[in-house]
């Protein structure tokens, strides 16, 4: 991009080199290169700034006594950011054997800010990704497993999982490395979830909560699921409402020629945002699920709940290998 555009003077250079009468001076072209330069320079600094404030909070939520979500900012983190977890880094497969420093805040010590319902027994961790992994409280109380953002002094790089990384201090306590293994450690943490959250679905201007879904039509399938983590492989029983019944309910008109984006908990999901086309909506039963199994159990954190998107078998495998959103959030129409 940088190159492209710095590039655009030059290339009218090349063009008019046949016949043109108006040749731009070479004092000219580095003008323009120069501004190219400065233009391209400003969006970059822009971008880079608004993906670093998004990418970089952390947020506390879920079942506490105030029912209040924590938000933490990269600068707050830094300060808290000063246990030392000294282990091995399964995920670092070049350095197996090596034990790095890792410098972070353990997550006991963001809980404690946090008033933790009493009946909660685990704590999930979603991922820029939307990758999610699951740990008991009680081992977050016992053990420093720690939200580390430095790595033998230097800040972890995306590629190597950061800016938050969970890591265990497996060579302190090998116990963990029974209880937790290499796909507990999940990269880029952006939302920590304590418990499960109630089910609360923003729709345009609306909130929809669980008891509000419970009234609409109530559809069941029963399939294999598309979501990746914690699911069983076999058919499943699915509960839940159709998307276009959200709408109708609340007299939300669907675009005709539009669509509908389906938010989820990860900020992956505002970078590559899951579109459905309203045509797509009366086509085959898509579905905010609420709940799931032979005993119809509401869906807990683990599993990507309390509210997830489920697509029909009978769907058009275009529709169906959309992605099958998790933590949904949110229901806005697109033109
Ligand atoms: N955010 C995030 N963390 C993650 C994963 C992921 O996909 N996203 N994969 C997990 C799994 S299943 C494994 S085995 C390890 C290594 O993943 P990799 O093979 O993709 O590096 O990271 C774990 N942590
Ligand atoms: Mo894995």
């Amino acid at each position: 991009m940088w190159k492209n555009l710095a590039l655009t003077p030059l290339t009218i250079a090349v063009i008019c080199q046949g016949g043109c009468t108006n040749q731009p001076t070479d004092k000219q072209l580095e003008v323009w290169r120069n501004e190219a330069i400065a233009r391209n320079a400003e969006i970059v600094a822009n971008n880079t700034k608004k993906a670093q404030q998004r990418q970089w909070d952390l947020v506390i939520q879920g079942e506490t006594t105030t029912g209040k979500s924590l938000k933490f900012n990269w600068q707050q983190l830094q300060t808290l950011a000063t246990n030392h977890v000294k282990t091995t880094d399964p995920l670092d497969i070049l350095h197996s054997n090596e034990i790095f420093d890792f410098r972070g805040v353990p997550v006991a010590v963001l809980l404690q800010q946090f008033a933790v319902a009493s009946h909660v027994t685990d704590v999930t961790f979603v991922s820029f990704d939307s990758y999610y992994t699951t740990l008991s409280l009680k081992d977050l109380w016992q053990y420093p497993i720690t939200l580390a953002i430095a790595k033998n002094n230097k800040p972890i790089a995306r590629a190597q999982g950061g800016p938050f990384y969970l890591v265990f201090p497996y060579t302190q306590y090998p116990q963990l490395k029974q209880k937790y293994d290499a796909t507990n450690w999940a990269f880029y943490v952006s939302h920590i979830i304590v418990g499960t959250e109630p089910g609360l679905l923003h729709v345009g201007k609306h909130q929809v909560n669980l008891a509000t879904l419970d009234q609409l039509p109530q559809v069941t399938l029963e399939q294999t699921v598309g979501y990746r983590i914690s699911w069983p492989s076999g058919k499943v029983k699915l509960y839940g409402v159709r998307l276009r019944d959200v709408f109708t309910s609340l007299k939300e008109p669907l675009p005709a020629q539009g669509g509908v984006i389906i938010r989820g908990k990860a900020p992956f999901y505002e970078d590559a945002p899951v579109r459905l086309a309203t045509q797509d909506l009366s086509k085959c039963d898509i579905l905010l699920v609420t709940r799931w199994g032979e005993n119809r159990e509401l869906i807990p954190a683990k599993m990507g709940g309390p509210l997830t998107l489920a697509f029909s078998s009978q769907c058009p495998e275009r529709i169906s290998q959309s992605r099958w959103v998790t933590f949904v959030e949110e229901l806005t129409t697109t033109p």
